[in-house]
């Protein structure tokens, strides 16, 4: 992990924290006061914690290509997200989402990637997976209002986690700071899908995540989201999906129900090949370029096959019709 300056700069910001607090209650907006949802609860009172939630807008992230010089600007900051029907979690983000936005890079690119911490109350940290740098220069933290620029080139192919990486960094994955990126070979198209696993702890609340069982385990932030809202993949095409585990605690067992794993590439390889595969193990941090194909129309739900994942949100469905189109 990089060197960061963790508990004291906690303490630091404590101080700005009840300034922005009192601001925000006297402004009437902004900070979100104890009427808050809790994730796992629709009507109880926020429990007063560390920090208060804010809720900024949400930036999206920018990206410019030039050949294989690509320019990627993303931005660190709070926002309030819905992780279930009715329930609301103060996410800290990437971009305003949960999980960030898919970075999609080409086998090659030579990536310039500037992150600006938006949050102003704590310090943050990219650490991405598909970077081959020295991690105490590259992957330190960012001071609210500061920015840093990261170089790499995807020399390696695959489907890889980024994450933040500031202390303490189980928190700080759990709450909601990761997201894909996926480096595609030459001459390959990119996955129709991408689906990042994660769980949801108490927010803010690091002996949750350390010693508790999640409250929700979903794909792409959202318990149960696809099972309402199928995706359309082809009937009598093999397709490919990138399935990113980004925990922070527990292994995903991938499977599909009615089907079985054609070609199973782990981190998303082309070097890394199993065929046939009932269930697929993702540990976190890990994934996999997944090649699926339907013969027959019908509904086909994928899961994680850890029972407990599956019953708090890890259950989406394949909606395989002639007339599908990809995301
Ligand atoms: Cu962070």
């Amino acid at each position: 992990m990089a060197q960061n300056p963790g508990t004291p700069y906690r303490r630091r910001f404590l101080g700005a924290v009840a300034v922005l607090i009192a601001a925000g209650l006297l402004a009437g907006c902004g900070i979100l006061g104890n009427h808050t949802p809790q994730a796992g609860s629709t009507n109880q009172p926020t429990k007063p914690g560390v920090l208060k939630v804010l809720n900024q807008t949400p930036r999206p992230l920018t990206v410019s290509r030039h050949g294989q010089d690509v320019a990627i600007h993303m931005y660190a900051e709070e926002t309030k997200v819905a992780i279930a029907p009715g329930v609301f979690f103060p996410a800290w983000t990437f971009d305003g989402t949960v999980p960030g936005p898919v970075i999609n890079l080409r086998q090659g690119d030579h990536v310039t990637l500037t992150l600006t911490n938006m949050d102003p109350r704590m310090p943050h940290a990219i650490d991405l997976h598909a970077a081959l740098v020295p991690p105490n220069d590259a992957f330190t933290p960012i001071l609210p209002g500061q920015s840093k620029t990261i170089h790499f080139t995807a020399d390696i192919p695959g489907v890889f986690l980024y994450h933040c990486e500031f202390s303490p960094m189980p928190l700080h994955i759990a709450q909601g700071m990761y997201g894909a990126v996926v480096v595609t070979p030459k001459g390959e198209a990119p996955p129709l899908y991408t689906l990042v696993q994660s769980e949801f702890y108490r927010p803010d609340n690091l002996q949750s995540v350390l010693d508790s069982s999640p409250r929700y385990v979903v794909f792409n932030g959202v318990a149960n989201q696809y099972a309402v809202n199928p995706l359309h993949v082809p009937v009598g095409n093999p397709f490919t999906i990138a399935v990113v585990n980004a925990g922070p605690n527990d292994f995903s067992a991938f499977h599909v129900v009615g089907s079985i794993l054609r070609d199973v590439q782990a981190s998303g390889d082309p070097k890394n090949n199993l065929y046939n595969v009932q269930t697929d193990m993702i540990a976190p941090g890990d994934a996999a370029l997944i090649e699926l194909e339907f013969d027959q129309s019908g509904q086909y739900s994928f899961v994680s096959h850890a029972m407990n994942q599956f019953g708090k949100g890890a259950h989406g469905i394949f909606d395989a019709t002639h007339s599908s189109s990809g995301q």
